[in-house]
């Protein structure tokens, strides 16, 4: 039985948001589909059960995001003071809360809900299920489970933000993490009122010119080992400069990049801020990306990885790669 279906978390779950007066939601920095479509699920969840709740993000959404139901929501430092229960998503380490971290860490209790391979482990209840390919997922089951309780109304717009965090993070039901599971709750959500042609329509074909551009720019300067095993792109801080460009422009570069047929691993790197380097890694198969990432400073899941490393991009670069050429050796 996986955590999540434990159903003395689900009470425990229900006793504690049933108990507090004022809820403060909380998501990672560089937010996702799953990490918005989550937060933003928990808060009309909270609404129904007539409990107020705020929505904190070091960032706002994305603009491919903004369709979300209620996505306005979401803010960047608290309105009110004094809330008793923090809920956090999509997370396990605290510091991938950013700028909203000390406010959710003045909450005197934590909720965890996430699938991410627990890592630091934070949160006074943790409803944490690594086999589940979305935070959304588990929610999706949560509050289905949770459903005949009074005010525990599973509404439309709920299903719309938990369909786009099952989508986004299942890259549109293309990864491995696309299970039996995940089509179940993609059904059951679309007949609780989601479009599952909308949230494809705004995940996929909304981006921004950018976006397209920056990928033009990465695939043109894309680099492989003479295996063909290991592709790379590091993305040219001038390039951002070029294109007005940010780290929202450079989403989905890596799995583009992992389509070559004999491609196994891909990395992309790009200088992030204060000097730091931000990379995303990804894998076929049996290559566990979220190990190195581990290894090297970041986490993730077994073929998707983030990194940040206080380095220069040309260290960087031979820092993942000699990891990457590693682990394809070994196997
Ligand atoms: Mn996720």
């Amino acid at each position: 039985m996986t955590q999540e279906s434990d159903p003395r978390l689900t009470e425990s779950f229900y006793d504690t948001v049933r108990s507090a007066s004022d809820v403060l939601i909380g998501t990672h920095l560089n937010p996702d589909g799953d990490a918005i479509g989550s937060a933003l699920a928990v808060s009309l969840w909270l609404d129904g059960l007539g409990i107020p709740n705020e929505v904190l993000c070091h960032n706002l959404p994305p603009s491919y995001l903004e369709f979300l139901p209620s996505s306005d929501r979401l803010s960047q430092s608290p309105r009110r003071k004094g809330h008793d229960l923090a809920i956090s998503v999509d997370l396990d380490s605290l510091d991938r809360l950013g700028s909203v971290r000390p406010w959710i860490e003045s909450v005197p209790r934590l909720i965890l809900v996430d699938h991410h391979i627990p890592h630091e482990m934070p949160g006074d209840l943790r409803i944490v299920d690594p086999s589940s390919p979305s935070t959304a997922s588990i929610l999706t089951d949560l509050f289905a489970r949770l459903e005949p309780r009074p005010g525990a109304t599973f509404t439309p717009g709920m299903a719309t933000c938990l369909l786009t965090g099952l989508v986004t993070d299942t890259g549109g039901f293309r990864f491995p993490n696309t299970t039996a599971g995940s089509l179940h709750h993609a059904a059951f959500l679309v007949e609780r009122g989601a479009s599952l042609s909308q949230v494809m329509d705004e995940c996929y074909l909304n981006k921004d010119e950018q976006s397209v551009r920056m990928l033009a720019l990465a695939l043109g300067d894309m680099k492989m080992s003479s295996d063909m095993r290991l592709a790379w792109v590091v993305l040219r801080p001038e390039w951002f400069e070029r294109l007005g460009a940010g780290d929202e422009h450079t989403e989905g570069i890596v799995n583009e990049i992992l389509s070559v047929r004999t491609v196994e691993a891909a990395f992309v790197i790009r200088a992030g801020k204060n000097g730091k380097v931000k990379g995303s890694l990804r894998s076929k198969g049996t290559i566990d990306v979220a190990k190195i990432a581990q290894s090297i400073g970041g986490g993730g899941h077994k073929n998707a990885a983030g990194v940040t490393l206080e380095d220069t991009l040309e260290r960087a670069e031979r820092t993942i790669y000699s990891h990457l050429v590693e682990a394809l050796e070994s196997r």
